[in-house]
Order: C-alpha cells, then structure tokens, then sequence
C-alpha cells in the first residue's frame, strides 16, 4: 500500500471473534435467518444481554500468547444488535442489563497494549426497518412493520461508521459482511479512509477494498494475484459458540495456516464466546496448541 495500512504485511495472523446475542443460545449466529425466529421474539434476547464475565484482557492475553498480531471483531452481525454505544438505534448493548459499551473496552484494551483492531460490520441486517430484507440468500422475508429504503439504510451505515472511526481511536481494519444488495457507494470506504489512514478494508462492502476474504469452502479458488485474508472458524459448524461444536483438528487448522502464510497472506482464525463473555475452554485450547506451532513457523 505504501502507507499508514502496511502494518497489515508485518502482522499475518490475527484473531477473529464473532459474539452477539445469538451467542446466549449457543447455536449458531445466523440463528434468527436458520431457525426462522420471528423478529419480536429474537429481540427478546436484548433483555438477556448480560456478559459479566467480559473481560478484553484475557481475550487479548490469549491472542498474544498464541501469536496472534491483530483483533477482528463483530460489532453488529446480521442480527442488527450493536456491540457499542450507537446513538442510530436502541437496539445495543447500552439498553441492556449489561449497559456497557463492549466495543469501548476493547478499545481501550487493545490501545493500552498496542494490539490493532479492526471491526466486523454486516450490511445485512435483520432487524432495522430501512434494510429491503426481501427473504433471499441471509436475508429473512419481507417484514409488514418494515419501510424498506436502500438509501436511507445506507445512511445509517454511514452514520454508524462515523460513530465506529471516531469514537474509538484509532483502527487499524474494517471488515464489511453480506452486501446483499451489491448497492456501491465507494463514499462510505472513502469515510473510513479519510477518519482511518491506517485501516485496510475488505472486499465485502461497497467496492472492492484492499483484500479478498475467502472462506474454508473456496480455498482452491483463491486468487493469490489479489491480496488475501483468510478466515476460518475453530468450530466446522458456526462462528459463534455452539454447544457440542464439532472442532477441527489442530492438524486441519495448522495446514491451512500454513497454506496461506506460504503465499503471504494473511489469516483470521475465529472463535466465539459464550454469552457469559468467555472464549470457551475447546477453542482456547485450540487457540493456545496451535500458537505453540505458530511462533516455529513464524520465526523460520
Ligand atoms: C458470512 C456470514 O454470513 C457468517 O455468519 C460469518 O460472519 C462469516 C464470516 O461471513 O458468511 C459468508 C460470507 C461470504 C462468503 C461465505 C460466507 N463468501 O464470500 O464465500
């Protein structure tokens, strides 16, 4: 890039999260879409929102011991609940028992140590009346209560990046999620550009941005030609926590580590925490094993 977003070359391994409300169900964090959970019972959940075990430190201490260099994590999945203080919609952790702002403390965590973060933000969303949810691929049917409006949706975007890149410090990522509608408006990456030099941008939102972002299923068709960032879930079946997940083996994941890092790329591994706020002990397991592995291949 040849500017402030070259951090991204020297930091090849970095630690996905993906936690919201779905996560208090342990299943799975398309729950609402998959299960077909009428939107009024779904939100239910917000009175539920209650992480008292949260606490970013011990997320950070294990991304670092595992050799991990940077922080991706969601701030609003498709379920359209808000991890931080939005002023654009109730339906955040601030109107919750929990009352806190999650984004805030992992901010303030990673700062005081240096780690970059970047933030996961879905476009999809399930739950804001603007969003044209019309029931195709990650969208739930259209709803009677919706006022279905692309442009005004988009300016909600826009308003809650602002939020996200200037209330925050500084970010060093943003990772757009499901552009379902493919609607372009290059002045929203633009935004983030401007408030975050050093943020790179990823493929899924308005344009192209700085890096491809192909998932286990499409390994073989990585163009290697386009920058690269792999993601990949610790669990074969849901990003966020599942009770009774099925894992991957530590020699799964390691090769596919290994592949992306031959062609230097880079890699997100992901893990989802429990309601209660903490990684469960499967996936640090994982986490921790394959750190021991990674700090060898990092060094060679
Ligand atoms: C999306 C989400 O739907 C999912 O819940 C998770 O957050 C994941 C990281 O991203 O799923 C996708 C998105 C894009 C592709 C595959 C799954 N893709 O481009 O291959």
């Amino acid at each position: 890039f040849g500017d402030g977003r070259d951090w991204w070359f020297a930091h090849r391994y970095g630690m996905f999260v993906h936690w919201g409300l779905y996560s208090l169900h342990g299943w799975h964090e398309q729950e609402q879409w998959r299960r077909r959970v009428p939107r009024s019972e779904y939100q239910k959940l917000q009175a539920q929102w209650n992480p008292v075990k949260f606490n970013p430190e011990a997320w950070l201490d294990l991304a670092q011991e595992a050799g991990m260099e940077y922080l991706c994590v969601t701030t609003k999945h498709h379920d359209g609940f808000c991890l931080w203080d939005t002023k654009l919609t109730r339906y955040n952790t601030m109107n919750t028992p929990y009352g806190k702002d999650i984004v805030r403390q992992l901010a303030d965590a990673c700062h005081k140590r240096r780690f970059p973060l970047c933030l996961y933000y879905s476009i999809a969303d399930w739950h804001h009346p603007n969003y044209p949810n019309q029931g195709r691929h990650h969208e739930i049917p259209a709803q009677p209560e919706d006022s279905p409006d692309l442009l005004a949706y988009t300016e909600f975007v826009r308003g809650q990046v602002r939020e996200l890149c200037t209330q925050y410090g500084e970010l060093h990522g943003f990772w757009w999620d499901m552009n379902v509608d493919l609607h372009r408006d290059p002045s929203i990456n633009a935004l983030i550009r401007q408030l975050q030099p050093k943020a790179v941008i990823n493929d899924r939102g308005y344009d192209d941005g700085d890096f491809g972002t192909p998932e286990r299923d499409y390994e073989s068709k990585v163009d290697f030609a386009r920058r690269v960032e792999a993601c990949q879930s610790v669990g074969m079946e849901s990003w966020s926590w599942r009770k009774g997940e099925d894992y991957y083996t530590d020699r799964h994941l390691m090769r596919s580590i290994a592949k992306f890092r031959a062609r230097d790329a880079n890699y997100l591994l992901n893990v989802g925490p429990k309601g209660d706020g903490t990684i469960p002990t499967e996936s640090a397991g994982i986490v921790r094993r394959l750190g021991k592995w990674y700090h060898t291949v990092r060094e060679a």
